[in-house]
């Protein structure tokens, strides 16, 4: 989640909410039309960070291993065009966690063999939160990818709402990535915590 994701309101307030509400993990995803950048960009993620440190929750980077090796996050998550994971990790220390985005058998199996943590898989559905989508997979490449026995935690991505969330669990995500259904939501707080309900936990 990034500022450009959060209705016009401070995404601090947006993210606290949200923790609140019961969100386990934070990716800090600056991108799209109106982002910041450069100090701007660093200001706003400190911010969210301090946030997450208070709540006890990673604090994820997306994509810029600078930022995320400057700010000392808990991890990065990247696409396939970027860097191999365990280079990732060498940069940001053995600790880090590293996340990389899968779209097939053959990326998530390359994705482990490069040392991924774990995986965001997608699009789950349509989404509007990233320009550059790939086409819809559904929850069945979450089954695909279990039957190909692949163990490691995988969640699901794009355009997940409470409603549509339990085929992606039942097809064997260990949690669900979202965006707009919390950001945007008239009460990230509550929007949150009906996540939760359904597992648990939400990411
Ligand atoms: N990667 C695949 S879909 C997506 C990303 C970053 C956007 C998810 O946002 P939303 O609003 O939960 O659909
Ligand atoms: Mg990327």
């Amino acid at each position: 989640m990034g500022s450009v994701n959060c209705a016009g309101r401070n995404p601090v307030t947006v993210l606290r909410e949200a923790i609140a509400g019961g969100v386990t993990m934070f990716q800090f995803r600056e991108k799209g039309a109106g982002s910041l950048t450069g100090q701007a960009a660093y200001e706003l993620a400190r911010e969210l960070q301090a946030v997450c440190r208070e709540a006890g929750v990673p604090f994820i980077v997306n994509d810029d291993v600078d930022m995320a090796a400057v700010l000392g996050a808990d991890g990065i998550h990247v696409g396939q065009e970027d860097a191999p994971a365990a280079s990732l990790r060498s940069r940001l220390g053995h600790e880090a966690i590293v996340g990389v985005s899968a779209h097939s058998v053959e990326e998530a199996g390359r994705a482990i063999a490069d040392g991924a943590d774990y995986l965001g898989v997608g699009p789950m559905y349509p989404t509007l939160s990233k320009s550059d989508a790939r086409p819809v997979q559904g929850p069945l490449l979450i089954q695909e990818l279990r039957s190909h026995g692949i163990t490691i935690p995988l969640v699901g991505i794009g355009g997940i709402t409470p409603e549509k969330a339990p085929p992606v669990l039942a097809a064997g995500a260990d949690g669900v990535s979202v965006i707009s259904a919390i950001s945007q939501a008239e009460e990230p707080g509550l929007a949150a915590a009906a996540f939760t309900a359904l597992y648990g936990r939400a990411t």
